[in-house]
């Protein structure tokens, strides 16, 4: 039996958590030969809640499930972690400025990327998913000692699946005749899902849909919009999918990506395709290994891409900027 990957999880009571943990323990994210330990953050307020949590874990009898721990304690709950997966935030409460939230959010991932610095395994890898996930990633990652920025993530891997999706019913083909698909720039209403690279088997999907109108004025809405027309339609933001996007990002960053393809995912630029460095953007993103990755080099920017990246990339600054006494 391998030696089991330890994964810290914050918020784990929250409704991905609920949807995310039984993914882990099941195998889905590391594959069925891999033992997982789980390490489940909360506030103290949702520790009980936490505990029916773990009451549904042991009634699973996962058999890779190699152990659970519950804590409040950030040093407790992050030590020997291989991955963190940072769920949990303060959602935004009725007549807060998204500066307030910003700043709220801004002091929980200052105290989580220190804890990681200070606990975490020495390969230790960092998902971050809680809103707004990219500048919570800047944070954490700026308070991590000694992890390098290039272990920080943050997730646009939903709104990846929600892109190839909506491309899929448009074409008539299945999701997965979806590829290339690229999330440029910010978690949010501002980002860019890059249909002019995205193929459908193997074609521009703008030989395949030919109706520019239709990509631009009602796609690309629909992705930017779909967090909203779920939480219209369920009274409750999206969960399973959500969760079911953080198991795809780290399966993505542990497997070899498959040839002429590449995945989304927020990470710290190096100035790539003109992204001020530093920053935290969705970019395509590959890897040879399941270790290391790299940015996809050469991908062509039509004008209105470039109009669309840079729009987001300029939140992302605001973003920045509006954080800078926690950097
Ligand atoms: P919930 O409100 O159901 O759960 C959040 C959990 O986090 C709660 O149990 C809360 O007690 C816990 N929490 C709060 N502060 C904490 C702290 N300091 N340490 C540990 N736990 C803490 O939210 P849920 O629907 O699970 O969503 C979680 C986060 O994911 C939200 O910020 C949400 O906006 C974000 N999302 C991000 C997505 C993405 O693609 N990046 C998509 C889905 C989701 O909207």
């Amino acid at each position: 039996m391998k030696n089991p990957i330890t994964v810290s999880v914050t918020g784990a009571a929250g409704q991905i958590g609920y949807a995310l943990l039984f993914r882990i323990a099941s195998g889905a994210m590391f594959g069925p030969d891999q033992p997982v330990a789980l390490r489940l953050i909360e506030i103290e307020a949702a520790l009980p809640a936490l505990e029916g949590v773990v009451m549904e874990l042991d009634d699973c009898a996962f058999p890779l499930l190699a152990g659970v721990t519950t804590t409040a304690d950030l040093d407790e709950g992050f030590r020997g972690a291989n991955w963190a997966l940072l769920v949990g935030s303060v959602p935004r409460g009725p007549g807060m400025e998204r500066n307030d939230l910003l700043g709220i959010n801004g002091q929980i991932f200052t105290g989580q990327g220190e804890a990681i610095g200070r606990s975490a395994a020495d390969d230790v890898r960092v998902v971050v998913v809680g809103n707004p996930c990219n500048t919570n990633c800047l944070i954490a990652m700026r308070h991590a000692a000694g992890v390098p920025s290039e272990r920080f993530f943050a997730m646009t891997r939903l709104d990846e699946n929600r892109a190839k999706s909506q491309l899929a019913a448009k074409a008539g083909v299945h999701s997965s005749d979806v590829t290339n698909m690229c999330i440029w720039g910010n978690h949010s209403s501002t980002q860019y899902p890059d249909f002019y690279s995205a193929k459908i088997q193997g074609k521009p999907v703008t030989e395949v849909i030919d109706d520019m109108a239709w990509l631009k004025d009602t796609f690309i809405p629909a992705v930017q919009q779909r967090g909203a027309a779920i939480i219209k339609a369920r009274g409750a933001s999206s969960a399973a999918s959500a969760a079911n996007g953080v198991v795809d990002t780290v399966r993505s960053l542990c497997t070899p990506t498959a040839a002429g393809d590449w995945f989304s995912v927020a990470v710290c630029s190096r100035g790539e395709y003109g992204i001020e460095a530093g920053l935290i953007a969705s970019m395509p993103i590959r890897t040879e290994d399941g270790k290391s990755w790299s940015v996809v080099e050469g991908v062509e920017l039509s004008e209105y891409s470039r109009e669309k990246i840079d729009a987001s990339v300029a939140e992302l600054q605001g973003e920045r900027d509006a954080v800078k006494h926690l950097l």
